[in-house]
């Protein structure tokens, strides 16, 4: 099966405890290629239109205060299975409830400073992709 590509977020608590790498590391030992990576300060606007499916949400103004509290990543990750094989990898949503040996199992600090995003279809991959990189941007 041909790869395919998602979209992935290295969150302001994994990069202020620096655990860019044993992240990436956990994304690269499940068969994901990092294709393309930039280290940002998100602005509220981006934080607000990126996460806008959920602005009637309780939690919207906390996320994206946290999103937008220290550094991200934003990543292209090209893989089978891309999208399911980093949500896999990624663990739920609340770390109480991820499986042993995910990130967010391993490294999540709460529900909500949960250390990576993931996009959750192919047609999400797409569009958050082109929310923050260019198209040469990405090298495959
Ligand atoms: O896709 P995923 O990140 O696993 O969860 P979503 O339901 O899309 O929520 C996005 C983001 O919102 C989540 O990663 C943390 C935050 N959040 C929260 O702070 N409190 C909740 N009860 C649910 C989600
Ligand atoms: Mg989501």
């Amino acid at each position: 099966m041909a790869a395919t590509r998602t979209f992935s977020i290295i969150k302001p608590d994994a990069t202020r405890r620096n655990l860019t790498g044993a992240v990436t590391k956990m994304l690269e030992d499940a068969g994901l290629r990092v294709v393309a990576s930039k280290r940002i300060k998100m602005s509220r606007e981006q934080a607000e239109g990126f996460y806008s499916v959920h602005k009637e949400r309780p939690f919207f103004n906390d996320l994206c205060t946290f999103m937008t509290s220290g550094p991200v990543v934003v990543q292209v990750l090209e893989g089978e299975n891309a999208v399911l094989r980093n949500r896999e990898v990624m663990g739920a949503t609340n770390p109480e409830q991820a499986d042993e040996g995910t990130i967010r199992k391993t490294y999540a600090e709460s529900i909500e400073a949960n250390s990576v995003h993931g996009s959750d279809s192919d047609e999400n991959a797409k569009i958050e992709i082109d929310y923050f990189f260019e198209p040469e941007e990405i090298v495959g």
